[in-house]
């Protein structure tokens, strides 16, 4: 907030004596902070590492009060958001009006949250959704901004759609970034959206995963994902522009859609962009280096895509690895921090965007449960019970490394069994209890990790409690349920 003071030239020259201690970043740079794991840093610790870091803006995917509370006072600025789940109550103005009093206003003070954006839902229109949430987004959308304006913050705050790039695409005849257009099956609405969002000002949000784009598509030229240039260019006849990264290419398709409704100049906030460690063949921490040390200097040069030079806001994806996200998407979706479960740092990256390899700073004070491990019992008799065993264990707990092509894959099939039972125990707290498996499996104060394949000791908590998965389900129901009232 203090930069305003400074004109331009000094911070420019701030950043090029590299005068900045800890917190020297991309100008702009913000990150998404999830918190779907079985177990959570304490909101003031993320904080804390988020400050540590230099980073300024953090994007989340709810308003939960704890993250609130520890967000106060910061000055970092903060997107809130709407759940896909709770859109259809926004229909209704004085729910969103309620929303927007409990969740934004309630901060507006001094010493509290610096709320820029609220986020409508998250990605609603992704075709994987099957038009669930078609009908009641730009109604949410609507009321949000509308509750906000009435309540006297609708300059400064504002209401967007975090959106997945396949809400624009180019024809199969001609597919190139300058023949973008919205998706056919939802143009009108998302025109609709588009105007809405241009009469308040507000951004138009949209999510860029050149990783997804590999993902299940061996043809996909792989360097192409990658920033280093590395690659034959894809050239866009029209208006002979060289293409030599997806991301680039993604970003002006959407921006000649927007121009092909008269939106050329509509703000573009890209609300998440990252690169997965694991899970997949090819997320892991070497790939991630090579993309965020291309996407890093880019954006820190203001270099900006071929058709919309400039400075770009943007929200890595993502923070922390958040064991708890559905991996229908693919195992990766686990693995999408740029820290580790426990605020460690994965891979140098240098957020400041000068390529210098540094490591980030690690987050303070992370309290561990004690240094033991569950594994399988090599003494085990009757092993006929060994695969329910380890199926059991990895419907609770995250077993995403032992897929093929991720950290873990190369284990036998012991080694597979007590990456399992470990991984479940350390989710149940290490209660002795969860370290049995019918008699398949044993304690040890070894730690049993092999090569690449870390085998974790879980972060201990306050707020996780050894309760059976399928309670947490419940709680986790009636929660939301409650948040309703
Ligand atoms: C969408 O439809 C497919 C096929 O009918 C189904 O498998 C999937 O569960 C549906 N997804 C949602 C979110 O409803
Ligand atoms: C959305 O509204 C249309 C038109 O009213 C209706 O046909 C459709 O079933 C609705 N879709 C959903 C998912 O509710
Ligand atoms: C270990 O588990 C993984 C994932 O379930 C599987 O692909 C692999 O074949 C298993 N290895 C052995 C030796 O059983
Ligand atoms: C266990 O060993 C692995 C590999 O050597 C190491 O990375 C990890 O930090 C160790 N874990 C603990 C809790 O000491
Ligand atoms: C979505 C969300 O996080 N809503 C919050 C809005 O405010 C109420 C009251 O503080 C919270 O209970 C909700 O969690």
């Amino acid at each position: 907030m203090e930069r305003v003071w400074f004109p331009k030239w000094v911070l420019l020259l701030v950043v090029l004596g590299c005068l900045c201690l800890s917190g020297c970043v991309v100008e702009g740079l913000g990150v998404n902070w999830g918190t779907m794991a079985t177990h959570k840093l304490p909101p003031e610790t993320v904080v804390q590492m988020l400050k540590d870091n230099g980073i300024q803006k953090v994007k989340l995917f709810d308003a939960e009060e704890s993250t609130m509370s520890a967000l106060a006072g910061s000055g970092l600025e903060v997107m809130v958001a709407i759940p896909n789940d709770q859109l259809a109550f926004m229909a209704e103005y004085k729910r969103a009006k309620e929303w927007v009093r409990r969740n934004v206003t309630r901060y507006n003070f001094n010493g509290g949250v610096n709320i820029k954006y609220v986020a409508v839902g998250n990605e609603p229109f992704l075709t994987s959704y099957n038009g669930s949430f078609l009908n009641v987004t730009f109604p949410a959308l609507q009321n949000i901004q509308n509750a906000l304006n009435e309540a006297g913050v609708g300059d400064s705050i504002k209401a967007t759609v975090p959106l997945n790039a396949d809400v624009y695409n180019s024809p199969e005849s001609n597919p190139v970034p300058s023949a973008g257009r919205f998706r056919s099956d939802i143009s009108p609405l998302m025109i609709a959206i588009v105007q809405f969002l241009a009469k308040n000002k507000a951004p138009f949000t949209i999510n860029i995963y050149p990783f997804l784009s590999l993902y299940g598509n061996d043809d996909f030229p792989f360097n192409y994902a990658f920033f280093d240039g590395d690659t034959n260019p894809i050239v866009d006849a029209t208006t002979g522009i060289q293409y030599t990264n997806v991301f680039d290419a993604n970003f002006d398709t959407l921006v000649s859609s927007l121009k092909a409704e008269g939106f050329g100049d509509m703000t573009i906030v890209v609300g998440e962009v990252g690169w997965p460690t694991d899970g997949d063949k090819n997320a892991n921490a070497g790939n991630a280096y090579r993309f965020y040390n291309g996407l890093l200097p880019k954006l820190g040069t203001n270099r900006g895509t071929p058709l919309r030079p400039g400075y770009i806001e943007v929200y890595l994806f993502g923070l922390i690895d958040e064991d708890a996200k559905s991996i229908a998407p693919g195992s990766f979706e686990r693995h999408w921090g740029i820290f580790r479960y426990d605020g460690q740092p994965k891979f140098l990256v240098d957020l400041s965007g000068q390529g210098q390899n540094k490591l980030l700073v690690p987050a303070k004070n992370v309290l561990y449960l004690p240094k033991k491990w569950c594994m399988f019992n090599p003494n085990a008799k009757d092993v006929t019970k060994l695969a329910d065993n380890i199926n059991y264990a990895c419907t609770y707990a995250d077993c995403t490394a032992l897929e093929y092509g991720s950290s873990c894959n190369n284990l036998d099939a012991n080694g597979n069994a007590s990456y399992a039972f470990n991984m479940y125990y350390q989710v149940q707290n290490q209660d002795d209890l969860s370290c049995n498996f019918e008699g398949l499996a044993s304690l040890t104060t070894q730690n049993i990790s092999q090569g690449n394949c870390n085998f974790i000791i879980q972060i201990a908590t306050s707020s996780t409690f050894s309760l059976r998965p399928s309670l947490v389900g419940l709680l986790l129901m009636s929660l939301s349920a409650l948040m309703l009232l």
